[in-house]
């Protein structure tokens, strides 16, 4: 994979925007639950080392990814809610499922992205192997959870700018 011997999680660009007053929605799948719960606490303490208010961050759960489009989409008939991270972890090596499940995720996220004109973000791991989904979930290439919380902060100061 192009990760080897990267961490993920070192971000470069811009800096964070401080999250307070943002109010966020994270869905979760609970296919994998040991590396998307991983995922969960890592977007969560981004997120609160950078100004969101514990109450300003809505954690809701869904069956297995293929849920998490409609779960966000649940979450951004919040009006108050200003962005939503989704997470899942798709396994390559065992399930025949995989492309069928990524394609639509990554395809349902965008689109409930733009309906609700609010950031979406895939935070979905589709790594070969289990070893590689936990290098990623808090392992040796940082946490997937982490970058997704930078991504929406970054998003949702974007658009307040415009
Ligand atoms: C069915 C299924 C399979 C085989 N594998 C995964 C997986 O690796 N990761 C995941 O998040 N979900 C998986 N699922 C469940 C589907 O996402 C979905 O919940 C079911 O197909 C029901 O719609």
């Amino acid at each position: 994979m192009s990760s080897v011997n990267k961490n993920l999680s070192h971000f470069e660009g811009s800096e964070i925007p401080n999250g307070k007053g943002m109010r966020i929605g994270i869905v979760v799948s609970e296919w994998n639950s040991a590396i998307t719960g991983a995922l969960r606490d890592g977007a969560i303490k981004i997120l609160l080392e950078n100004g969101v208010v514990e109450k300003d961050i809505i954690v809701k759960y869904v069956p297995g990814s293929f849920e998490l489009t409609i779960g966000a989409q649940f979450l951004c008939e919040d009006k108050n809610i200003d962005g939503v991270i989704a997470l899942g972890c798709v396994i390559q090596g065992e399930t025949r499922h995989f492309d069928f499940i990524c394609d639509a995720v990554a395809h349902g996220v965008t689109n409930v992205s733009l309906k609700y004109n609010k950031p979406v973000i895939f935070g979905v791991l589709t790594p070969n192997t289990a070893q590689q989904a936990q290098d990623r979930a808090g392992g040796k290439h940082g946490n997937k959870g982490d970058e997704a919380a930078v991504t929406v902060l970054k998003m949702i100061a974007l658009k307040k700018t415009l």
